[in-house]
């Protein structure tokens, strides 16, 4: 394909950087979005935590709730069993045979993904596995990951960014030994805090925006202007991007190192010291904050550090309004702010030195490398993989059960995109665009791919084949996702 061979997307955000900058930006800054911006802004909010759901047998119902985010009219939501925004944290442990009871309360279709978790296909919850309104589903699996930090939310072809949007989504937590014999922060809510990081835009009648790419209102755990007491002692914090597009460069205000202890599907092998965490849309992190030297009752925050970010990443565009717009956008903003108290009896005040031993596959092991392009149909057209629009009766790869295979993702369009593939755990073992970063090194489901990159990953396809049900590999910004940037692949006998 050309490099004329643009979407509109493409083009459109192109000129947008171009042109974009201080002078369009509060040329076109629409007022009503500024004050509702403030107004938001002005409500102090605690943090909210998800209530919390143990054992082997889930019940979710996703409905209609509202939510005050900010002042004046409550904002309509999608939230699972009353939760308003953001449904509540589901507990499982390895090996543990769960089943999953999801209605769907709402006046429409919808799915329930287990984002991250190995399983039959038939249980994974993909565009397939569609929930008519007021209809239960109840899949069934054996829980196989390792401890980590997991989510589910809908996935219903072309409403999946509505949905999302409008707050449907939740945390899967999977324990196991390994995990629970370490000394790490446990104490849910107290020092171990999942933090669902996603912008939205609200309307003068505080709606929220459901086709917008960017929101202008910085929501944590649904709450705008989020605040949080944590102990002065190491914090966990579960940070998972659940924006359409935007990419977050995490750090702390102070610019103080925190550690990774954990990437999107499990434990890395000791602590990675880092300053900042770059995340795009659905990938999750699980970091360590040493706050043992804090006074009580000082604050640091959890910040974006996104001024500056390159082009290619979510959010980077200058512009302050118009499509490609936020107020968010190339700004540094707080995703949380963080007052100290004093330590808790079950506190960890020291780092651990191993935290597991992980086995990667190798390149040497792999029978099939496979190559995906994103690509484009000309001008107009959405982003595809390989030219085809994603089709639920085309199966776009079929892989053997139990290979090792490696899979090159080529990105030569204009824009970044977040990458996803159900079923398994990958190794990222190239980028294309320079060294792997540190944190990179570990079990993963999502990247980041910029544009005029490559990026190889290596994974082994066990356990669950099947003929009739296949897995999805697509873009995670829930946009593309929608617009066809999904394909399908069945593991086969
Ligand atoms: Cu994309």
């Amino acid at each position: 394909m050309s490099t004329l061979n643009q979407g509109d997307q493409t083009i459109d955000r192109r000129s947008l950087f171009k042109v974009g900058g201080i002078g369009i930006a509060a040329a076109f800054a629409p007022n009503v979005l500024t004050s509702q911006h403030a107004e938001a802004a002005a409500i102090s909010n605690k943090l909210w935590i998800p209530p919390k759901i143990s054992g082997k047998t889930f019940n979710l119902k996703l409905a209609n709730g509202t939510k005050q985010i900010a002042k004046g009219a409550l904002t309509k939501t999608y939230g699972y069993n009353g939760t308003g925004f953001w449904g509540p944290s589901l507990f499982m442990n390895k090996g543990d045979e769960v089943t999953l009871n999801v209605t769907n309360g709402l006046s429409e279709s919808t799915t329930t993904h287990w984002h991250g978790m190995h399983l039959p296909a038939e249980m994974d919850g993909g565009p397939m596995q569609e929930i008519l309104a007021g209809k239960t589903w109840s899949p069934k699996f054996k829980v196989m990951n390792n401890a980590a930090t997991f989510w589910y939310h809908p996935h219903m072809h072309k409403t999946t960014q509505k949905q999302l949007a409008l707050g449907a989504g939740g945390f899967i937590f999977v324990r196991d030994s390994i995990e629970s014999a370490l000394a790490l922060p446990r104490t849910y809510g107290i020092d171990d805090i999942p933090l669902a990081l996603g912008s939205r835009t609200l309307s003068s009648s505080n709606q929220i925006g459901t086709t917008t790419i960017y929101g202008d209102t910085m929501l944590t755990n649904g709450v705008a202007n989020a605040q949080v007491d944590l102990p002065a002692q190491y914090v966990r914090l579960r940070l998972l991007n659940i924006e359409s597009e935007r990419a977050y460069n995490l750090g702390i205000s102070d610019g103080r190192k925190f550690y990774v202890i954990s990437t999107d599907g499990g434990l890395v092998d000791k602590p990675i010291p880092v300053k900042k965490l770059l995340m795009v849309p659905g990938e999750r992190y699980e970091i360590l904050v040493d706050l043992s030297n804090d006074k009580i009752g000082s604050t640091i925050s959890l910040r974006a550090f996104n001024k500056g970010l390159t082009f290619g990443y979510g959010g980077s565009e200058p512009a302050k309004s118009g499509d490609f717009g936020s107020l968010l956008n190339n700004v540094d903003f707080d995703v949380l702010k963080i007052k100290v108290t004093k330590p808790i009896s079950t506190g960890i005040s020291s780092l651990p030195a191993l935290l597991t031993k992980n086995v990667f596959p190798v390149k040497s092991q792999a029978s099939k490398a496979r190559a995906i392009a994103i690509t484009d149909n000309g001008p107009g057209t959405p982003f595809t993989f390989d030219g085809k629009s994603y089709s639920m009766d085309y199966i776009n790869q079929h892989v053997k059960l139990g290979a090792t295979e490696t899979w090159t993702i080529t990105n030569d369009r204009v824009f970044g995109h977040s990458f996803h593939i159900h079923d398994v755990q990958f190794k990222i073992i190239s980028r294309s665009t320079g060294p792997i970063p540190a944190h990179e090194n570990g079990w993963k489901d999502t990247f980041s791919i910029q544009p005029s990159e490559k990026v190889t990953f290596i994974a082994k396809f066990e356990d669950y084949a099947s003929s009739e049900w296949a897995f999805m590999y697509h873009c995670h910004m829930a946009n593309h996702e929608d617009g066809g940037l999904m394909g399908q692949f069945l593991v086969e006998k």
